[in-house]
């Protein structure tokens, strides 16, 4: 039985919850039998894309080279997820371009007041110090996204409620 495969594409700023949510819908997603690979800077940015760093042009290759790898597991039929910031709407256009109707993209929305409250790296304080430069919110842009298909609004919602939204929207796409 061929499942029908699909890419969701969290995006959202550094501690947004991009992350902790896409895990936790992967494993829900394993208790119900699918196959599934998740994405995100652990096992890309230490690998593939090592070159590469955070200036505009290296993240739109970033993000460029993560789409290519996304249609690839397409092509094998795994439900793939990725976690990047993916700041610019224009590359995660091109993701969509690339997958048609596959692309689901999810807003992980969470205000920066919030994603730097919480700071669990210590990063936005590094950016604040200027010991960072580039970083994503403060000296970098985000597009926030128009029209993506799921909104979660991290700062608000628990990870279970996330998750519960996810699942329901791909039960009413007919994605199972
Ligand atoms: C943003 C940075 C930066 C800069 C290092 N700006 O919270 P994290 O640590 O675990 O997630 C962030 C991650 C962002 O990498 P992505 O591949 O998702 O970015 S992009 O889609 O824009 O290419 C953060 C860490 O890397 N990090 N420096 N300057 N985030």
């Amino acid at each position: 039985l061929q499942q029908k495969s699909v890419v969701l594409w969290f995006t959202g700023l550094s501690g947004s919850g991009k992350s902790t949510i896409a895990n936790a819908v992967e494993k829900r997603l394993a208790a119900l039998g699918r196959l599934t690979y998740l994405l995100d800077g652990d096992n890309v940015r230490h690998g593939l894309n090592k070159d590469l760093g955070f200036g505009v042009s290296d993240r739109v290759e970033n993000i460029r080279r993560i789409a290519e790898v996304c249609k690839l597991f397409l092509d094998a039929g795994i439900i793939t997820l990725t976690a990047f910031i993916s700041p610019l709407a224009a590359d995660r256009e091109n993701a969509r371009q690339l997958m048609g109707d596959r692309f689901i993209e999810v807003f992980v929305d969470c205000s920066l007041k919030a994603c730097e409250s919480r700071d669990p790296k210590g990063l936005y304080k590094k950016a604040r110090a200027g010991e960072i430069k580039d970083f994503t919110g403060i000296d970098s842009p985000y597009e926030k996204p128009v029209n993506p298909e799921i909104v979660i609004i991290s700062d608000k919602q628990s990870i279970e409620d996330c998750v519960d939204d996810i699942i329901n929207y791909l039960l009413a796409q007919g994605h199972f």
